[in-house]
């Protein structure tokens, strides 16, 4: 069978496939600099990860340093169909011109990576770094009870939100600067409130500099709970949806931050009728937040039936968030991307006219039957065609170039 025929296949129910792959195209996804090397960075404080954050798996071949990083991003995208991002955390600063502690880093500490992109013509997308650092040793940042280092936090909060800015700036796509911290409490805290009071007045003085968003969009981000914070995070989904909706901000969902049988796909149509635009962290949790590499599963395809059913591409920035050590770390990459984008082009394959007319008559049968059978469709040929247009291996033949990178490249580094 060829694209042809599953072209027409798709064509006799509704659906056109050319469009599809046109609006595939145009979505980018934005990669996780953290995957290439277990959420390490470039500041060798010598301190623990932290933060309630653990990467297992000591597969060889970790990037240990900025170039060593960019080319591993490199040889994923290589391998990956379309344009996409790189979302950088604070922690990956280059230091080449000098140190800064976090409060005081500038533009500077990233134009190496703003120069990088540009000439791979990715857009970037940051992260303020909440934790790895002596002030995060007691798992708290912007809540903390000592106005000195809140106050650094808070500083090193605004210094992000200009170093975004400037990003976006020179690169002329959105920058998004997703706020997540870990504070939280590992036993039940007596008092729930006062942190709360201290991480909206922390974010307020983050966010009050005016920023134009055609440059720049701030996004918040909940959790569930941590390592290390399992009774109590001040930054729970209630706590930062009422933020995002009272401040105008991004509200950034994570598919491994709720309760484990709770998925995002619900929350779309919800979350988006009150926030303007949305992040999202694509994940994987397995019986907790472990942060495994994003499969073509259920969750992931519902939640990209949400954002194409209801046309929300247009206001949802799609990232990544997983770190999988166990496997080669591009390979990760590559596999948790290319799966985000088959979720997201069956979805646009999906014949979702015919379905809502089913469902508008009452033929709840016909809906259930035609949803049924949709996912024998032939989608894959429609994939293969897409990363044929765009250059990048078919089928599982990317596999032979990233063991290729690895015996030339990551097998070298001891
Ligand atoms: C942690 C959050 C957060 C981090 C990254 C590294 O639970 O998901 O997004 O994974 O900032
Ligand atoms: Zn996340």
């Amino acid at each position: 069978m060829s694209y042809q025929t599953a072209r027409e296949t798709y064509a006799a129910l509704g659906v056109d496939t050319e469009a599809a792959l046109q609006r595939l195209s145009a979505t980018p996804i934005s990669l996780h600099c953290w995957q290439g090397d277990d959420v390490g960075g470039f500041e060798k404080t010598g301190g623990e990860l932290g933060g309630g954050l653990a990467v297992t798996g000591n597969y060889p071949g970790k990037a240990r340093t900025i170039a060593e990083l960019r080319a591993d991003l490199e040889q994923a995208y290589a391998l990956i169909p379309g344009k996409h991002r790189l979302n950088l955390h604070a922690c990956y600063a280059d230091f080449g011109g000098g140190r800064a502690d976090r409060d005081a880093l500038t533009t500077a500490h990233f134009q190496s990576w703003i120069d990088w992109a540009k000439s791979h013509g990715l857009g970037l997308d940051f992260n303020p770094t909440y934790f790895a650092h002596p002030k995060a040793d007691d798992g708290l940042t912007l809540t903390h009870p000592d106005a000195g280092i809140r106050g650094f936090w808070v500083e090193h909060g605004k210094a992000c939100r200009r170093i975004g800015a400037d990003m976006g700036r020179q690169l002329g796509t959105a920058t998004v600067t997703n706020v997540w911290i870990p504070d939280g409490s590992k036993d039940l805290p007596v008092d729930r409130k006062s942190p709360r009071e201290r991480l909206e007045a922390s974010l307020d003085a983050i966010f009050a500099e005016e920023i134009d968003p055609a440059y720049h969009l701030d996004a918040v981000e909940s959790k569930l709970f941590g390592i290390g914070s399992e009774s109590y995070v001040a930054g729970s989904h209630e706590f930062y949806l009422g933020y995002a909706i009272k401040n105008r901000t991004l509200y950034c969902l994570d598919a491994g931050h709720y309760h484990p049988t709770e998925n995002l796909a619900d929350k779309i149509t919800s979350v988006l009728q009150f926030v303007p635009e949305i992040l999202l962290h694509v994940s994987r949790g397995v019986r907790w937040d472990s942060d495994h590499v994003v499969l073509l599963d259920d969750p992931t395809t519902a939640l990209m039936q949400e954002l194409v059913r209801g046309d929300f591409l247009g206001r949802t920035h799609i990232g990544l968030d997983y770190f999988d050590a166990s496997i080669n770390r591009v390979g990760a990459w590559v596999i948790g991307t290319r799966n985000t984008l088959k979720a997201l082009l069956m979805a646009m394959l999906e014949p979702t006219a015919m379905l809502r007319e089913m469902e508008a008559s009452g033929d709840l049968t016909g809906r259930l039957a035609l949803l049924e059978d949709a996912k024998a469709l032939p989608w894959g040929l429609v994939w293969d065609e897409h990363c044929r247009r765009h250059d990048v291996p078919v089928g599982s033949a990317w596999l032979a170039d990233l063991r290729s990178y690895e015996a030339a490249v990551l097998a070298k580094r001891a």
